[in-house]
Order: C-alpha cells, then structure tokens, then sequence
C-alpha cells in the first residue's frame, strides 16, 4: 500500500530490501538527507552513518507537483514510466544511467545508485566550469536510444509492445503540452513574471502570428510522432558529470515522441546557459565553450545515429534491399537534415517555455537585478524567435551556429 516516506520511515524500508541491505548493511544506523532540487518529487540520499561511501538514492513520486505543492494533483505513476525507462536505459546505454538497485511501483519508488563524486551540470555550468566528456555523453545517449527505440532501429512486432508500456505518460504529456507548447505564449496565471519581459513578449512575441503558428505545429508533433522512446526532459538539470563521467537521470517524461524533442532540448539549454554568461563570471571563452559542445553533441550523435543505423539489415522502416546504396545515402541526408530542422524548432519553443513559463532556469532566474535578468531573457525570446524562422534554411549544425553567433554578436552590439 502506498505511503509517502519520510526519514522516520525510510529505513525499516528500505531495511526489508535485501539489494539495498548489501550496499548500506543489514542494521546499520542510516543518515537520511533530502536533496532533491527538482520541480516534482522528492529524493533522499541515504547513506551508513559510520561510512557515507555507503550510499543510495530513493526517489519517491507523490500524488501532487512539488513545485507548487498539494493544491496541484498529479499522478504518481510517472514513477511506474521512470523505472520502464531506466530499466531499458540500463539495458542500452548502462554507463550511463545511475543502475536501479530496487524499484517498487505501488509505492512510487526507486532505489539507485548514489553517483558519488558527480554534480549537476547546470549548477556546473553556471559556474562556468567545462567537462570534457559531457557533449560526447549526451551525444552517445541520444544515438543510442532513440536510434535502438525508433521504426530503424526495431521489428515492428516488438516496437509496438514496447510503445505499449509507455503510451499512457499521459499526464506528464500534459504537463509538457500545456507547460512548453501553450501557455507560454498566452497570458496565463501560472507563467513566471518579470515586469519588463511580460512587456516585451506581449508586444512582440505573442504578436507574431507566423511565430505561433509554428510553435502550433511543433506542439502537434509532440502529441502525434511516435519516432523513439524520448527521455522527453533531457536538460542539464538531468545530467551528472564530472571530470571523468557523466550520467542521464530523471527519465520520468518517457513517452515515444519526436526524435528532435530530446535533442531540441538539450541544445536549447546549451543555450540558455550561453546567454546567461553574458551576465555571469564564463566570459567570451566559456560562451564559445558552450557553442562548441553543441557542434559536438550534434556530431556525436550524428555518428552514433549513422553508425547504428549502417549497421542494421532490417527493421521496421526498411526492410533489406528496399533502398539501393544511393538511394539509402540520399535518404539518410534528407533524413537528418529534417532531424536537424525539427530539434531547432524544438529547442526555440524550450528556450521560449523556460524564459516565460513556470519552470525557469537557474542560470537565469537566479540572478537577482530584475533589470539584467530582463535583458537576458529578452536575448533568448529574440533567440527562440529567430531560430523558430530560420529552422527550415538550416541544413548543418555550422549554420545552426554560425545563426547564433551571428544573433548574439547583433544583441551585443546594440546592448
Ligand atoms: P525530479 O524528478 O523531482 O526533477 P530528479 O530526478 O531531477 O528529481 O532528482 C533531483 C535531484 O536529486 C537531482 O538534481 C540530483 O541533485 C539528485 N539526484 C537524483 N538522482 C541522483 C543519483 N542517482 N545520484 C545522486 N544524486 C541524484
Ligand atoms: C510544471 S512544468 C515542470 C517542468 O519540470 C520538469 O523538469 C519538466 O521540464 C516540466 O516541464
Ligand atoms: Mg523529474
């Protein structure tokens, strides 16, 4: 039966899970820390009292959003979705994903493992520190998922058994439907409000038919394309890194979507951080930094993509012999090119819901003059705007860049 756990009740718990037992002891006295940072559960970190290198983590969904609490009802089976995919991910890509010592569906919770030594990459970032591997990272685990769930990379028996267990994200669906495609671009009590901003996105953004029209049609292939199993929140508040690792968590949102959702995403988020250091201590080396990671992740995950995919005889789209060598060569260019055009669509409606929406990011939100932070996120409503018009006349990730810099070279010279 389902209770919502606290540091009282976790350790007869979590003592009665013989996976869990082996890592913290049998009886051992237990040190119970909430850390979570995210907008809808709770996570503890557990660990032995008398050696804290013993530890894990349990994540517990409860029936409300956390961010604004019990007033707003939501289910609690987005955990049920969490550990279908990060079991799958464990399957796929098990270096990078946290492994699941114990996973409970009538109580909402999973039990993990502690990726000791890792932060956050956004708190990371903010501070203006570089990873080496994190674009390689994201990169890989984009390839790698979405290629291994997609109609290319699957028989369509199976494929559709698979879809099965994730169609019914239902409401954590919503909330992206509501929370990245809608309200954003309305007025609407729940969006973030900034005085200065509120005004410029009412007399520019929320007045550019053409703009909404667009944003329309990428919420229509949120709802309607089935191409992979997306992580569906894949930002750099879910993922772990340090100098040597990087790890994807928080795969609550997994549903089968657009391919360029997840990488749409992620570069938005790449960034919303390079326009924060425009404020922050990064500079012009950090902000190229950042610039540079996006070329690789797009790179990376081209060639895990491609590789997968060159390697495959058969699969659900194509079935061996269909398409001759040049006709698979040309199909595979068109093919991620339009992948290319869609993750830009993509990341302009992020960039926009996390710029107007409830759900900010810290990069900018926390910087506390209203002024600056108005500034800035004007930059990334002006930088959505101008990524949403140009997405289809962008055929490489260089002219994606080459767009950017040449926007944030513009913003700067007129600031
Ligand atoms: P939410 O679903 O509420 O967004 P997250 O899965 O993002 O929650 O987790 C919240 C925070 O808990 C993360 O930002 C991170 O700091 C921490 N955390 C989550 N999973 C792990 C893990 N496996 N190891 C270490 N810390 C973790
Ligand atoms: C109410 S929207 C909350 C947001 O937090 C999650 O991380 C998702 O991005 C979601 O859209
Ligand atoms: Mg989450």
């Amino acid at each position: 039966m389902y209770e919502v756990l606290d540091a009282a009740s976790i350790p007869a718990y979590l003592q009665a899970i013989p996976a869990v037992a082996a890592v913290l002891g049998a009886d051992s006295e237990l040190t119970i820390t909430e850390i979570g940072d995210g907008n809808l559960n709770f996570v503890f970190r557990v660990s032995r009292a008398d050696d804290d290198s013993a530890s894990v983590i349990l994540k517990q969904a409860v029936p409300y959003l956390r961010m604004v609490g019990d007033e707003w009802p939501l289910g609690r089976d987005r955990m049920t979705f969490e550990i279908r995919a990060l079991t799958l991910y464990n399957e796929i890509v098990p270096e990078l994903v946290p492994h699941i010592h114990h996973a409970d569906e009538a109580m909402s919770v999973l039990v993990m493992e502690f990726l000791d030594g890792q932060r956050i990459l956004r708190q990371g970032m903010i501070e203006g520190i570089t990873y080496p591997n994190v674009a390689a990272a994201i990169g890989a685990f984009m390839g790698e998922t979405l290629f291994r769930t997609s109609a290319l990379g699957m028989e369509t028996i199976e494929r559709r058994h698979l879809m099965d267990k994730f169609t019914l994200n239902a409401e954590l669906c919503k909330l992206t439907e509501e929370f990245i495609f809608t309200f954003p671009y309305m007025e609407d009590d729940s969006n973030y409000s900034n005085p200065a901003t509120d005004e410029w996105a009412r007399a520019n953004l929320r007045n550019n038919s053409a703009y909404k029209r667009d944003v329309v049609d990428f919420k229509r292939k949120f709802l309607s394309q089935t191409d992979a199993l997306l992580h569906a929140d894949l930002h750099t508040g879910s993922l772990m890194v340090s100098q040597d690792r990087s790890y994807v968590i928080d795969m609550e949102f997994a549903y089968f979507g657009p391919f360029g959702f997840d990488v749409g995403k992620i570069i938005s988020n790449f960034l919303l951080a390079c326009t924060s250091h425009f404020h922050l201590g990064g500079g012009a080396d950090y902000r190229a930094w950042l610039l540079e990671q996006i070329k690789v992740i797009w790179d990376e995950f081209s060639a895990h993509f491609l590789g997968l995919w060159n390697a495959q005889d058969d699969s659900a789209l194509l079935a061996a012999g269909q398409l001759d060598d040049d006709e698979l060569a040309e199909y595979q260019t068109d093919f991620m090119v339009g992948l290319l055009q869609e993750s830009i669509g993509f990341a302009a409606c992020s960039m926009a819901r996390r710029t107007l929406g409830i759900a900010g990011v810290a990069d900018i939100r926390d910087i506390p003059d209203l002024a600056t932070r108005s500034s800035l996120e004007i930059a990334n409503l002006q930088l959505s705007m101008k990524l949403m018009e140009k997405h289809r006349d962008l055929h490489t990730v260089d002219d994606l860049l080459a767009t950017v810099i040449e926007f944030y070279d513009h913003w700067q010279n007129s600031n």
